[in-house]
């Protein structure tokens, strides 16, 4: 199975290659960078607003769902589980990088729990991507994914902000069969 690595998906059948996702303004200096529905509600149509479901081919094997019985913060967490057998589900969204943050650092933060992670396991993503959205940093938490059941527990992940970069692209993945719940993300810009 070839891990998770690229910036292009197949979006739940349709072809997607970034896409809009709602963004908001970002700070102009260091501290938090505020982002769309953190601690994941559930809008009445049943998606989480602001994040954006992606997932490996053919799609059709995991579910993005708000979780009002597992969470860190009211009103829920964020819920994937793979149902079927495609390599990895995503749930994501983008924001612009302000040229005045670029040669500092990025920490995409987060609470996190498993149930029955395997292959890959579970994990934070964020990346820094060109205007072409051709990825050009990033940290997947590729050597400390959660693996199995895990209880609830906070994880960080750092990456450098490249004079080129155009937009980040953060999110949770869960690479492989299980649950991966998750609640309150956050990011930050620190020197
Ligand atoms: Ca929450």
């Amino acid at each position: 199975m070839k891990q998770f690595v690229g910036s292009c998906f197949v979006v739940l059948g349709l072809s997607a290659c970034g896409g809009s996702v709602p963004t908001t303004t970002p700070s102009l200096s260091n501290g938090a960078v505020p982002l769309v529905n953190p601690s994941f509600d559930l809008t009445p149509d049943g998606s989480l607003a602001g994040w954006e479901a992606n997932e490996h081919s053919r799609g059709k094997s995991f579910s993005f769902t708000a979780d009002a019985s597992n969470m860190v913060s009211a009103p829920a967490s964020a819920r994937i589980n793979r149902y079927g057998d495609e390599a990895w589900g995503l749930l994501r969204q983008t924001l612009p990088v302000k040229t005045v943050w670029i040669g500092k650092t990025a920490r995409l933060s987060g609470s996190l729990k498993s149930e029955g992670a395997d292959s890959f396991g579970a994990g934070l993503l964020l990346q820094t991507r060109t205007s072409g959205e051709d990825v050009l940093t990033y940290n997947h938490m590729s050597d400390r994914r959660l693996m199995g059941t895990q209880a609830w527990a906070k994880y960080s992940v750092e990456i450098k902000i490249p004079p080129q970069a155009f937009q980040f692209n953060l999110g949770i993945i869960l690479e492989g069969g299980g649950t991966l719940w998750a609640d309150d993300i956050q990011l930050e810009i620190i020197d």
